[in-house]
């Protein structure tokens, strides 16, 4: 069928993808070489999109409750309640909550619907919980939403400094391309982190601020590069901030380290995210990164700038046409002037009068019966926001909720009133813009399936049946050449925005639209930039909840696990939510047994791990797991509402909880085809295998086998002297549908061997019973290389016959030579062989 070239559904670096469909649902993904974002590359999630596609758990028809509806009906309906919502309670009755995984277009339309016809800027995105901090920081400091640097500056950087990102786990193909750099020109990588990451294992520097004590890492850089005479007197601000005070918590040693690093090279790039991003002072850090690059004139040349990279694959186009409550369209604010032009371009008959709740306030005002009809798009709300309980009883309490999705069962999905059949990935048409604004077409792969349409197309039907004029395009181009053209009330406002050129793009050149920068190289060149002078601020301590909690992102997962939850190959990197503990906080809790993180907002139970990559007083735990896949490890129901002041963003990163050991009578694991949600156990969590799942039990009491084993021909063995029950289901014809392995005291076989026998045949009965096969296989151990399925106990074997590199290790096995997102973990193994060697021969 021939390549099609289009973009990665995930990260805001924006990967160009070339993929060949190769039937029905079936797709060969492989990196574009020919885009500049990645030049071919792919890390493990890209690579693995093609797992992702099928149609399982796809939501493909308009529902009412859980009726199947036309669409005709279903459009109706939303748009009388809408109407209805407005004309009794007001505008303000109405909000949508979007997503930086809405393609431009989508969110283009969404934007003016809300700001120009229903006539209120209550259209708040999952944006405020990932970017609201660096956006607020680019206009404090840039008078407009500017990222001012390029991936090129990247690769020309001589120092890189990575602020609150583990950027070798969430934009993989920017690591590789640092390390790039590091190869080429011996660029220094400093992570500024309070964990151990795997980023942070492979930098020259490893700097372990304390939770949020960026603020006065920042501010104490500062002044010790005035102190050293390098910064530019006229930059800095009057008075300096304070001197002499907490370094954020780092020790006079490596603030030194720093300081000797950033006075060596005006070639600098700090790149910051979520670390920096989320956090009731995460505005003011961005200020602070950017007040260092001003004061020492480390911006507008190559290799140079402060770098605010974007999560979601159209972050940046969101924050483009101006899909924030506080921004009106278009990089423009909400003067009378800005209004009237919107106004003017759109011939709006209701232009909003100013700004609108951001998202915690949003939900707030869905809690407390302000805001009766709530749409929400591509996110899944019930879980990722914070204090994710409140915000679920805010849904379950909505008059309307509309929910737009692609899944049929997200959590936030069962608490809608109508669900909206949309398109995904590899279906929908239209563009993106990554981190460097960097302009993308995402393309259709794939017929859309079922009843599912264009978000951009269900919200100008939406739109049109409320009698509104100007949503009545017939494709994406259209929409695209309408916001282009409206770039020119940016321009006219004196913005960098400028996508005039583009406005009159025929619809064949829109198809065939190469990726390109808006904005060139350095933006702000020329422009007026400002230091905005800030302070740091500390959080009380809580005798109750001892400990800080940080949450972030694993590797291999996205988000809430609705796409990336599916895929195989990406479960295996981490199967459970773990709670990642210090040992000397770890009293009381086994390593690999259970315990439950409470919070003033709520608790939840997770699998523990303990660690030295986490420093003492704090814990870390994934924001992935939702009620879909386990009982517990919800890491949002612990963090409190608290925001930035500025931003509006949550402070996901730095809450107070204590932990406590959780116990139970027995533990169990189990494979079958399907999925399930045992209820009343102590603990449950699914993970994806070939043709099934893999569940992780533990429980109090009698194991109720009935509920866990679907029917079936059904044989057991109890092996009293190790306390353990086996029991597995063949079907008729010998095939295996389920086995559940039960211990009260011992040790549980080894998952790997009896996932793949799911829905095999010929395996023994005994084989089956004992969870191994006659002949053992060899055992690989935990898998490390993805791609190509090497576990952990091969690495080490190719290690020990002499491979001393990530390359040899590569060239010996092959683990870490196709996306390389594993290259981290290699590079660990071989450190941690070398130290145990050390140790030997001491
Ligand atoms: N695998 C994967 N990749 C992703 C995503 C995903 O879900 N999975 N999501 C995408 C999205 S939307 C986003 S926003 C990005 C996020 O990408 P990142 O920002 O890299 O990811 P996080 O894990 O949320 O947080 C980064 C780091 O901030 C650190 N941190 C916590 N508190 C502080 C602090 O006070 N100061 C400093 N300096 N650091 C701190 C955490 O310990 C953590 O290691 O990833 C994108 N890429
Ligand atoms: N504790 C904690 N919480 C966090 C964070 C953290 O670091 N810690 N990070 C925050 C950040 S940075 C982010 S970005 C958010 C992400 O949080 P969410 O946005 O809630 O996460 P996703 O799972 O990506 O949700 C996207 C939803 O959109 C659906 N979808 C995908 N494509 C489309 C489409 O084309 N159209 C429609 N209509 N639907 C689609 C998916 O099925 C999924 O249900 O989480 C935030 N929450
Ligand atoms: S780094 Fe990975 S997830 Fe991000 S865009 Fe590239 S392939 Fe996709
Ligand atoms: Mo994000």
């Amino acid at each position: 069928m021939g390549m099609i070239r289009t973009t990665c559904a995930y990260c805001g670096v924006g990967c160009g993808i070339a993929a060949e469909v190769m039937g029905e649902r079936c797709v060969t993904i492989r990196g574009d070489a020919a885009h500049p974002a990645n030049f071919g590359k792919l890390c493990s999630k890209g690579t693995h999109l093609g797992e992702t596609v099928s149609l399982d758990g796809r939501l493909l028809h308009p529902m009412i409750g859980e009726r199947r509806a036309g669409w005709d009906e279903t459009l109706d309906l939303v748009a009388d309640r809408m109407r209805a919502c407005i004309a009794e309670h007001g505008p303000d009755s109405v909000a949508l909550y979007v997503s930086g995984q809405l393609l431009t277009e989508d969110y283009y339309v969404a934007n003016k619907l809300m700001k120009g016809f229903v006539g209120s800027a209550n259209i708040d995105t999952n944006s405020r919980l990932c970017m609201a901090s660096a956006v607020a920081a680019h206009n404090r400091a840039f008078g407009e939403d500017i990222v001012p640097v390029t991936y090129d500056d990247l690769d020309e950087a001589d120092l890189i400094l990575l602020v609150g990102s583990n950027t070798a786990w969430c934009h993989p193909v920017i690591w590789q391309r640092i390390e790039a750099a590091r190869e080429k020109r011996g660029t220094k990588i400093v992570v500024i982190d309070p964990r151990r990451t795997e980023t942070a294992e492979q930098a020259d520097l490893f700097v372990p601020v304390l939770p949020d004590g960026d603020v006065g890492l920042f501010n104490a850089l500062l002044v010790e590069m005035a102190a050293r005479g390098l910064v530019d007197e006229h930059a800095l601000p009057q008075p300096l901030p304070p001197a002499g005070g907490e370094n954020g918590g780092v020790s006079a040693e490596t603030f030194t380290a720093l300081a000797d690093l950033v006075a060596a090279h005006p070639r600098m790039v700090t790149v910051f995210s979520m670390g920096a991003n989320q956090s009731v002072a995460g505005t003011d850090k961005g200020n602070a990164i950017i007040n260092l690059h001003l004061a020492m004139g480390r911006i507008n040349m190559p290799g140079a700038g402060p770098f605010s990279m974007t999560g979601q694959p159209n972050a940046m186009g969101g924050r483009e046409v101006g899909g924030l409550a506080n921004m009106l369209a278009c990089h423009l604010g909400f003067s009378g002037e800005e209004r009237a032009d919107v106004a003017a371009f759109w011939q709006a008959p209701r232009i909003c009068s100013g700004p609108g709740l951001k998202a915690v306030d949003l939900f707030r005002a869905v809690h407390d019966g302000r805001v009766k009809f709530l749409w929400v798009m591509a996110t899944n709300p019930a879980v990722s926001m914070p204090d994710a309980g409140f915000v679920r009883e805010a849904l379950a309490r909505c008059e309307t909720v509309i929910v737009s999705d692609v899944i049929a069962d997200t959590d936030t999905a069962k608490l809608a009133h109508v669900r909206l059949p949309a398109l995904a990935w590899g279906e929908k048409d239209g563009t993106v813009t990554n981190s460097e604004r960097r302009i993308s077409r995402q393309r259709a792969l794939f017929a859309a399936p079922g009843e599912a349409r264009a978000d951009w197309a269900i919200i100008g039907d939406v739109a049109q049946r409320m009698g509104f004029a100007g949503f009545d395009w017939t494709n994406a181009a259209g929409v695209f050449r309408e916001y282009a053209a409206m770039t020119a009330l940016a321009v006219k406002h004196g913005k960098v925005l400028d996508l005039i050129d583009k406005a009159g793009l025929s619809d064949a050149e829109y198809e065939a639209m190469e990726p390109f920068l808006w904005g060139g190289r350095h933006p702000m060149a020329g422009r007026a930039m400002r230091h905005v002078p800030v302070e740091a601020r500390v959080r009380e301590a809580d005798p109750d909840y001892p400990l800080r909690l940080n949450t972030g992102r694993y590797r291999d997962q996205w988000h809430t696990m609705t796409r990336t939850g599916l895929s195989p190959t990406l479960a295996q990197h981490r199967r459970e939510p773990l709670l990642e503990v210090h040992p000397a906080d770890a009293a009381g809790l086994a390593d690999g047994g259970l315990a439950r993180v409470v919070t003033a907002s709520g608790a939840s139970v997770f699998r523990v791990s303990v660690t030295e990559a986490q420093a003492r007083g704090q814990v870390f735990v994934p924001m992935h797991w939702t009620d879909a896949m386990a009982s517990g490890g919800r890491g949002n129901v612990l963090p409190d509402q608290s925001v930035d002041p500025v931003s509006g963003q949550p402070g996901f990163k730095n809450n107070a909880c204590r932990i406590e050991p959780v116990a139970s009578d027995w533990r169990a694991f189990l494979v079958r085809h399907d999925a399930i949600a045992p209820q009343g156990l102590a603990w449950w969590s699914r993970s994806a295998i070939a043709g099934g799942w893999l569940y992780e039990l533990a429980g109090d009491g009698a194991v109720d086998a009935d509920v866990l084993l679907p029917a079936g021909e059904r044989v057991e063995a109890v092996d009293m002297a190790r306390g353990m029950r086996r029991l597995a289901v063949l079907d008729a014809g010998g095939m295996l549908k389920a086995a559940l392995y039960v211990t009260r005291t011992g040790q549980l076989p080894a998952r790997e061997w009896i996932s793949s026998q799911l829905g095999a045949g010929g395996a023994a009965l005994p084989e089956l019973l004992a969870a191994r096969p006659s002949a053992p296989a060899p055992d690989r151990g935990p898998v490390v290389c993805v791609c190509h399925g090497i576990g952990a106990k091969q690495l080490l074997a190719v290690v020990e016959q002499g491979a001393g590199t990530v390359a040899d290790v590569g060239k010996a096995c092959g683990a870490g030579t196709n996306c390389g997102s594993c290259r981290p973990a290699i590079a660990r193994m071989l450190r941690e062989w070398n130290e145990t060697l050390v140790e030997a021969a001491e």
